[in-house]
């Protein structure tokens, strides 16, 4: 076995696949591609140019969602991290889903891309959209969370699985982006975060994480 994941650390598609790599104990290498720089070649790996894209010897995939599975499937001993049936299968891609698609809009390309990547490029930062995104769009999600975690630790199952990972994944950028959950309004959302940033495997890759932000806004 020998795995390559390519992407950029802040990227939150990318963190959820390392995460998974982690939580797994599967080794891998990150070779950086950063999505406004691709090589010539990336296209071949990834054909709409996006990060993540993995390489598992002669395979290659894209799409952090696809990877997810290939990976659970490819590798049955390691920790399942995709539910345990059928059932809890479908309610980790719905809530995954749910982070890519909805959070991610609001989280990671309103609110980070334009506060960091935008200013980072020489480009202005839209406050506009951003103040949307956190007093319209992202409210109603949070609640749905909210309610959907209920009691639990975990979303599903009550243990560790995708669904955990996937949605902290964007709100770690929420996080990067200057904004906290509000922990009055979303206390359960909240403990959630907390408890899956303390996780070893999230923990490493934030602090690499703080490093890299510290590291651009000297810049
Ligand atoms: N559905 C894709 C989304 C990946 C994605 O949008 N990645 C962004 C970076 S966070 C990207 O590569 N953007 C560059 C582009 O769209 O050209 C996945 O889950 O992998």
């Amino acid at each position: 076995m020998s795995l390559t994941v390519f992407g950029a650390p802040l990227s939150p598609f990318v963190r959820k696949v390392r995460l998974l790599l982690l939580e797994k104990g599967l080794d891998y290498q990150l070779e950086i591609v950063l999505p406004f720089n691709k090589p010539n070649w990336y296209s071949e790996i990834s054909p709409l140019g996006r990060i993540p894209a993995l390489k598992d010897g002669d395979t290659a995939l894209a799409d952090s969602s696809v990877i997810c599975q290939y990976l659970e499937e490819k590798y049955p001993e390691a920790l399942p991290l995709l539910g345990n049936s059928p059932e809890q299968r479908a309610k980790v891609r719905w809530l995954e889903k749910y982070a890519d698609y909805e959070l991610a809009p609001q989280s990671t390309f309103a609110v980070f891309r334009n506060r960091i990547l935008l200013p980072m490029l020489g480009q202005s930062c839209n406050e506009e959209a951003v103040q949307k995104a956190l007093s319209e769009k992202l409210p109603p999600l949070f609640n749905y969370l909210e309610e959907t975690l209920g009691e639990q630790e975990y979303f599903v199952g009550n243990q560790l699985t995708l669904a955990d990972l996937a949605i902290a994944s964007q709100l770690i950028n929420l996080q990067h982006g200057g904004e906290q959950l509000d922990a009055q309004r979303w206390p359960r959302l909240s403990a959630h975060f907390a408890r899956i940033k303390a996780r070893p495997s999230t923990s490493a890759l934030l602090e690499s994480e703080h490093r890299a932000l510290a590291k651009m806004a000297g810049k």
